[in-house]
Parts: structure tokens; C-alpha cells; sequence
């Protein structure tokens, strides 16, 4: 096994190291991050004869890209600098201060660390308080940068808005290869730094290699940096990363560019990959030995050696680091290896928040004192004026506006129109463009900056403009979902994503009027509400802007246009608990569970029945109120579900199979589903009538049922 270290030599003459550089602590960086691919690499080579606990099962040598990542990682040291990473970042995240035993213990599966044994440990992350920090990465290629586009929104917003003169000069950065450029997270993110001039470094580590395919499938003429000379407010530089005195020197140039609020910069190096993409793979179908042998002559690790010694360092110096240096590793080596595994018991923990008192606050969303500080009651006032559903939401979001400076309100046309359903309508009037503002047309961009704002505690409260148009985001509303599982509540995101949908008055279609629910209730970490009249929006609105999880708001179109579903207003502190149904009608025959705007319809058709047919208003989803559907359902021994998403595996099965697996034995007669027959949603009002569970059909199957 490979555990001590001697860097090769290569004579050639170098200019004088650059001064601005803390050279030594590159030094040791680079070396600590060579040591322990050397030693991870080694041991998996050795599988055969190495304890299986010593093997890394992910494991991703960063030999080639490290040295300049450690130059980066030098000059990114502000208190709120923020950075967005991938799996080859672990150079930069030594450099940021990531310690050696988590370095090792957390590819090694051990407890704590950066994800107490959830996560693979290429995906880390680095939740420094009071230094910089690295974002949660995620395994997805490209999906670091629009958080950490969002990170340097934020960077603004502390310093224009909030008035934090401490967050000026901040930095956010991104990392990605060349592979990464293709992503439409990349572009998404770039279009946001360069439109708003955002205070953020990109940094392209072109090793010319996705896994196997070559950078000008990626890119044009494989040169992301070429390509984007005339992109506007964007300062470009393109260098090759193996020459110590020129990646300093150009990093230098971009991050004091940012720094001064000069705009957004993207640095490309050329960097060698000299290991195969990752521990399985052996690159033989893809490269050739001659390309291998091409590629080792640029390792840059030499080429520091040479630029240093003996200009900055003695050869003695030199050594002495590397001892040094071997000597941290091993400690921490042995440190890692003796964690214990991650305990079994705890592995449901931290899917949602767990407020106990000995669980400390993430890093990410309001603090729990800022939250208590709001207050709240669950007590509804009954002389409010009488509000239509988007006035009601309004409303709310105003109120929350005024007594929270960190809520941001955000999404397409949310700004000056006020939304294309004018919810938001007047607030960036009243509140101005730094707190409601609108966004460029990218979903993923919205949730991913979303992300990044909510790290960097604020609360978000972004608006998608239809459901149907979540779509491009589904990759970062699901790493936003399971964020604080999987950083084991190091980090969390909570936000609120609003989200009109359903069907509209007398209209539909495929894409205007998708609900489709299930899809975020069956996502990790997500709470869903679908409020079926304005007085509970109001306050599960407020309850999800308070909330320590992120939490899908649905608005159910044909309430936002329509009278259907007023109610009055229950007041500026009304927060009404997740997972608690209303009690529509109670009744002793039947019950009839549904939520969101079906709830309407079954209310009609439950009329006919006097008082046979109870109705429950589901109001959330998730959670969602199993005990008051199953005390009916125990009462009245029958059961009608009805929703507006597809019949096959909609949530209406979940409740089913949840009443015979709980209350099989009241039953007298089968549960019974109606929804669409997994039909889109048409648009001629024909078509959508015989899509649509209507009140008729509704009648006829409580009919059916109660006959039974
Ligand atoms: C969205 C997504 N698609 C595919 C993959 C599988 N994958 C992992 S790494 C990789 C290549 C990325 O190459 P690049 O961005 O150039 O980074 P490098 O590994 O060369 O440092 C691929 C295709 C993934 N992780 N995420």
C-alpha cells in the first residue's frame, strides 16, 4: 500500500512564486489530498487482502485536479463565502477546512461525519458557521450550481436588504467539469449570475472526459471558455491548471473580479484526470495506454514542487511538510477507522425536522428562536372580512412579508404583473424588487436558488406557475427534499413552493391543468397541502412559512378564479397545523374523504344523502390525517375516496389499502376510489366533464355504496 509521500521532480525554470498565496497551506492540501487517494486507491486495489470495512466503495481519486483546487480553496476564506461542489472537490473542501478523519471516515460509511453513514462520501458538504462553506452536494452532474447561484443571491440580499455590511465582498463559486457545461443546471445558473450580476465564480475543471465521452460532445470544439468570450457580464478566463503560477494567477484576477462586485467570473483550466473516472471503472474501452501515459506527464503535483523548491522552500522544507503531512493522514486514518458504524435505530431521523431539544438547528432556513419569535395561534378569528382564495393568499403572504425580512417572494412574472394568476399582485409595489421579484424561465433555477437562499437563511416562497411547469425542477425538489436526511440535519432547506394546478374554470388541458399530487407526497421530505377554501390557506400557508420543512402549497385553479372556496379571513397569526382534516358534514352511513377543489363537488353531491354522508377535507396530504378518516370510516363502516389526480396509484389507494390493513373489520361494504381513469386532462369542456369526477358521478357511487 502506498502510505507515505515523495513527489517526483521536473527540472524547469519557474517564475517567482506568486505572494498573495499561502503556498504552504496549498502545499499541505494538495499533498493530504494526494496521500489519501494514494491510500484509498491502494486498499481498493488490495481488496482482495484488505479488511472489507477498509474499502471505499465509492471512491473518486482527485489526483490531477487537486492542486488547482487547493489554489482556489486558498482565496475563498470570507466568513460568508459559499461554494457549490461535486464528487472530485474534496481538494478544495481540505482547503476550506474539512478535517482529515471525516475525509476518510465518511467514503468509509462510518458514523457521523458528514452524513452519519447516509450518503457516499464523494457527496459532502461543509456547514462552517463562521467561515466558508460548502453547500450540500448532490449526486446528480450540474445540479451544484443553481444552489450556489442561489447562495450568491443571497450574498445581496444580507448585504442590500437586510442590511449586513458584513456579507459585502462575499463570494459564491461553483465547481463542475467540463462534462457539467452540457447540464441545463450550468446554464440555468450562469443565466442568473450574469442577468443579475450575482457575485459568483465559476470554475471548469476540463480533464476533457465526461466518464468516457470526450469534451466536444459537451461543448463545441470542447472549449466552454472560447464559447463563452461574448457572453454579457461575464469575465472570462481560460488557463491551464497544471501550472501553479498561472491557475493563481487567474483565480486571483476572477475572485478579486467578484469580490469588488465587478460581476460574475468563470475560470476554465485544463486539468489531467490521472485515475480512472472512479474506483469500478478501468478506462481501458475508452483511453488509450499511450493517452494514460500522455496525460501522467502533466500531473501538476511536480510542477508545484518545482515552482517552490527551492524558490519559496528548501528541499528540507519540502520534506519535512511531506512528513508531516503522512503523519495527519495516518492519524486520521486510524481515527476514521475505529468510528463505529452508523447506529440502525436512527436511520428515519431527520427525513423531516425533529425539534427535540437536544437536536441542534441545521444550517439552513429560519433558527428556531427567529420561528417561535413569530408566534402563531390555531385559533381562527370569525369577524374577518370574507376573501376569495387568491386575495386570501395575498393576504397572507403580505402579512408575512411585513414581519419576516428574511421571506423572499419569487417566480416567472411574480414582480411587476403580480403573477399570471395576480396573486402577488401590488407586493413588489410595496415591498420592493429585492423581496418580491421575478425570475428568469427556468424551473430548476427557481428551485435551486431556492435552495441556496434557504441555506443561507432566508425563507423562500417561490411560485411555479402551473404545476405542469415544476417538471424541469423535479431533480432539485428532490434534493431539496431529502437534504436534511441526508447530511443527517447538518443542513436543511426549507421552503415554500407555490403551485397553481387542477382544472380551471369551465377549461383544462394537458398542461395548465395537471394536479398530480401524488408525485409529492410519495417524494421524500416534502409536506404537501391542498386547501380547499381560503381561511385554511391562510393558515397553512402561514404554517408552511414558519415551517422547519419545505412544504409543495397546491392552489387549486378553479378556487383562485372563482368565488368556490371563500371564506373569511381568519386572521394575520392564524397557523393551522399540517396533518389535522376538517370535518366538512358529519354523517353515519358513509364517508367521504377527498381534498382541494373535489372537495366541492362531494360537499353538492353528500348534500342529496341528509345526514348519511360524513365529509372529511383532507386539507394536507402529507401528512395526512389517518386517524380522522379511520374513526369515521370505524363509525360508518363504508367509504368513498375521490380525487382529482389519476386513479392508479393516486393517493386515494393510499388511504384505501391504509382503512384494510386498519379497519378491515368495520367494513361493511369494499372501499371504493373514484378519479380519473389515468386520462390526461382535455381541454374542451366535454371532454373534461367525462374526465372529471363530477357531482353527479360522485351521488351515483354514494348511491351504489350506501345500497350495499
Ligand atoms: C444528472 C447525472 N447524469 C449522469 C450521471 C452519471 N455520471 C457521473 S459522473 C459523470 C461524468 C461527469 O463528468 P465531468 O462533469 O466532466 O466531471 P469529471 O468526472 O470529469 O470530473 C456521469 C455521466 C450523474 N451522476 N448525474
Amino acid at each position: 500500500m502506498a502510505d507515505t509521500l515523495r513527489t517526483r521532480r521536473v527540472a524547469r525554470p519557474s517564475p517567482a512564486p506568486l505572494a498573495s498565496i499561502d503556498w504552504r497551506s496549498v502545499v499541505k492540501n494538495a499533498l493530504a489530498s494526494r496521500l489519501l487517494d494514494d491510500i484509498e486507491e491502494a486498499t481498493n486495489r488490495d481488496r482482495a487482502t484488505v479488511p472489507k470495512e477498509h474499502v471505499v466503495l465509492y471512491q473518486f481519486s482527485s489526483r490531477g485536479h487537486d492542486v488547482a483546487q487547493v489554489i482556489l480553496g486558498s482565496l475563498i476564506t470570507g466568513r460568508h463565502d459559499g461554494a457549490g461542489a461535486y464528487y472530485r472537490s474534496r481538494p478544495f473542501l481540505l482547503s476550506l477546512g474539512l478535517p482529515l478523519d471525516d475525509a476518510f471516515g465518511s467514503p468509509l460509511g462510518r458514523a457521523g461525519g458528514f452524513s452519519d453513514g447516509r450518503d457516499i462520501g464523494v457527496v459532502c458538504n461543509l456547514p462552517n458557521r463562521d467561515g466558508p462553506m460548502v453547500l450540500p452536494m448532490a449526486g446528480d452532474v450540474g445540479s451544484q450550481y443553481t444552489p450556489a447561484a442561489g447562495w450568491a443571491q443571497s450574498i445581496q440580499y444580507h448585504r442590500d436588504v437586510l442590511g449586513n455590511a458584513e456579507w459585502d465582498g462575499s463570494i459564491g463559486v461553483a465547481l463542475g467539469g467540463d462534462a457539467s457545461v452540457a447540464t441545463s443546471g450550468f446554464w440555468a445558473s450562469l443565466t442568473m449570475a450574469t442577468t443579475l450580476k450575482l457575485p459568483m465564480l465559476f470554475y471548469i475543471e476540463d480533464n476533457n472526459l465526461g466518464i468516457s465521452v470526450s469534451g466536444d460532445m459537451q461543448t463545441p470544439n470542447g472549449n466552454i471558455a472560447r464559447n463563452l468570450e461574448s457572453f454579457g457580464n461575464l469575465l472570462v478566463r481560460d488557463g491551464d491548471g497544471t501550472d501553479p503560477h498561472a491557475s493563481a494567477q487567474l483565480f486571483t484576477e476572477c475572485v478579486d473580479h467578484v469580490r469588488r462586485g465587478a460581476g460574475p467570473a468563470l475560470v476554465r483550466l485544463t486539468v489531467p484526470r490521472l485515475s480512472s473516472h472512479s474506483g469500478p471503472d478501468n478506462q481501458k474501452g475508452y483511453r488509450t495506454d499511450a493517452e494514460i501515459a500522455s496525460d501522467a506527464a502533466r500531473d501538476p503535483l511536480p510542477k508545484l514542487r518545482d515552482y517552490l523548491v527551492p524558490a519559496l522552500l528548501s528541499e528540507d522544507e519540502w520534506t519535512a511538510i511531506e512528513r508531516e503531512v503522512t503523519a495527519d493522514v495516518h492519524v486520521a486514518l486510524d481515527a476514521a477507522r475505529a468510528r463505529t458504524i452508523p447506529d440502525p435505530s436512527r436511520v428515519a431521523q431527520f427525513v423531516y425536522a425533529d425539534e427535540g431539544a437536544d437536536v441542534p438547528d441545521a444550517f439552513g432556513g429560519l433558527t428556531r428562536a427567529e420561528r417561535s419569535a413569530l408566534g402563531g395561534t390555531d385559533v381562527a378569528s370569525r369577524d374577518g372580512d370574507l376573501l376569495r382564495f387568491a386575495e386570501a393568499i395575498r393576504h397572507t403572504l403580505r402579512h408575512e412579508l411585513l414581519v419576516n425580512p428574511k421571506l423572499v417572494v419569487f417566480g416567472e412574472d411574480v414582480g411587476k404583473k403580480g403573477g399570471v394568476h395576480l396573486v402577488t399582485e401590488g407586493l413588489q409595489k410595496q415591498f420592493g424588487s429585492g423581496r418580491v421579484f421575478d425570475t428568469s424561465l427556468s424551473e430548476e433555477g427557481i428551485i435551486g436558488r431556492a435552495s441556496g437562499m434557504a441555506i443561507a437563511g432566508l425563507m423562500p416562497v417561490a411560485e411555479i406557475q402551473f404545476r405542469k411547469y415544476a417538471d424541469p425542477a423535479t431533480e432539485q425538489l428532490n434534493n431539496t427534499g431529502t437534504l436534511r436526511w441526508r447530511t443527517a440535519n447538518r443542513f436543511a432547506a426549507p421552503m415554500v413552493v407555490r403551485m397553481p394546478g387542477g382544472f380551471g374554470k369551465d377549461v383544462g388541458d394537458p398542461w395548465h391543468s395537471l394536479s398530480d399530487e401524488v408525485r409529492f407526497a410519495h417524494a421524500y421530505g416534502w409536506q404537501v397541502v391542498m386547501p380547499s377554501n381560503s381561511a385554511d390557506a391562510v393558515g397553512l400557508l402561514r404554517a408552511a412559512m414558519r415551517s422547519a420543512n419545505p412544504t409543495i402549497f397546491f392552489e387549486h385553479r378553479s378556487l383562485l378564479m372563482t368565488g368556490t372556496g371563500s371564506a373569511r379571513y381568519p386572521g394575520d397569526d392564524y397557523v393551522l397545523p399540517f396533518g389535522q382534516a376538517r370535518m366538512v358534514r358529519e354523517g353515519t352511513d358513509v364517508t367521504l374523504v377527498s381534498w382541494g377543489a373535489m372537495v366541492h363537488r362531494c360537499e353538492e353531491a353528500a348534500k342529496q344523502f341528509g345526514d348519511r354522508v360524513e365529509l372529511i377535507d383532507l386539507r394536507t396530504i402529507a401528512p395526512w390525517d389517518r386517524s380522522a378518516v379511520l374513526a369515521s370510516v370505524r363509525k360508518t363502516g363504508r367509504c368513498l375516496v375521490v380525487h382529482e389526480d389519476n386513479l392508479t396509484a393516486g393517493f386515494g389507494a393510499e388511504i384505501v389499502a391504509t382503512i384494510a390493513q386498519e379497519a378491515f373489520w368495520h367494513l361493511d361494504a369494499p372501499v371504493q376510489r373514484l378519479a380519473p381513469r389515468d386520462i390526461p386532462m382535455p381541454y374542451h369542456q366535454v371532454l373534461l366533464d367525462a374526465v372529471l369526477p363530477r357531482v353527479d358521478d360522485i351521488a351515483a357511487q354514494l348511491e351504489a355504496l350506501l345500497g350495499v
